[in-house]
């Protein structure tokens, strides 16, 4: 997170994690798709086909307060799934506000996602972070695919664990904003605790989520938004467990 007092800009950093072709890059292309030209700036996605060291996928976005007087910028990255990238994880981890992990909801995928998990949680360590500590979303992609887990499953998958969790289906869009929107509510959320931010900013808390969710197009309640995820919870407190 970084904060300009005089431009009156928040950036935040957040990193959508998975395994290997799980659906990141195209929550990014259905994000850059819904976000108008004010807010989007220039999707950078780098293929994984080939043997260079170093990929992501980048999507800077923009919002602003209502009045237009302080300015939300979010930095959002993916990392490459494939074992092999494994210092580019670290790296694009380094600095990270919150982390959604995007799993593939196929049945067949289920050890790749646990493991993408551990990943997650080695290469925090790494940086010197705490997997309990970070804003964390997950979101089940593919749900529009045969021998998927049932949603019965997940949602007692979800009922056990702290972290909110959404269905989605990245290609079509679905999902998508809600995943996105939940993970920057949690985000805001810790951020204004551990550094006052919406004080700072003379801004009432959760008001930029707010904005955030409209340009990019939600016309619903918030509350409505983020009462599609199961289980887990917003109250940013996985610090204090
Ligand atoms: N059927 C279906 N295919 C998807 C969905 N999301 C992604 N894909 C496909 O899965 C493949 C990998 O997606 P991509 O976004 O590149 O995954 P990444 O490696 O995590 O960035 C592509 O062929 C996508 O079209 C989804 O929700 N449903
Ligand atoms: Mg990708």
């Amino acid at each position: 997170m970084q904060l300009d007092f005089v431009a009156r800009e928040v950036t935040i950093k957040l990193v959508y994690y998975g395994p290997a072709l799980s659906g990141k890059t195209s929550n990014l292309v259905a994000l850059h798709e819904l976000a108008g030209n004010d807010t989007r700036g220039r999707l950078m996605t780098l293929e994984t086909t080939n043997d260079r060291t170093l990929f992501f996928d980048l999507l800077p976005l923009t919002f602003r307060s209502k009045d237009g007087d302080v300015s939300l910028r979010i930095k959002l990255f993916t990392v490459p799934g494939q074992p092999m990238h494994a210092a580019t994880r670290r790296l694009v981890l380094q600095g990270a506000d919150g982390v959604a992990l995007v799993a593939d909801s196929r049945v067949s995928e289920t050890q790749r996602n646990a493991e993408s998990f551990m990943d997650l949680k080695q290469n925090l360590k790494d940086n010197g972070l705490e997997l309990s500590k970070m804003p964390l979303v997950i979101q089940f992609n593919k749900r529009d695919l045969p021998n998927i887990r049932s949603d019965e499953e997940l949602a007692r998958l979800a009922a056990r664990g702290r972290e909110p969790v959404f269905k989605a289906v990245a290609t079509q869009g679905v999902g998508v904003v809600e995943t996105f929107v939940g993970l920057l509510f949690l985000t805001y959320r810790t951020l204004d605790r551990t550094h006052d931010l919406s004080r700072k900013l003379g801004i009432a808390g959760e008001d930029l989520v707010k904005t955030a969710a409209s340009q990019l197009g939600v016309t619903t309640p918030i509350e409505d938004l983020l009462g599609k995820k199961m289980g887990g919870n917003f109250d940013g407190a996985r610090t204090q467990t």
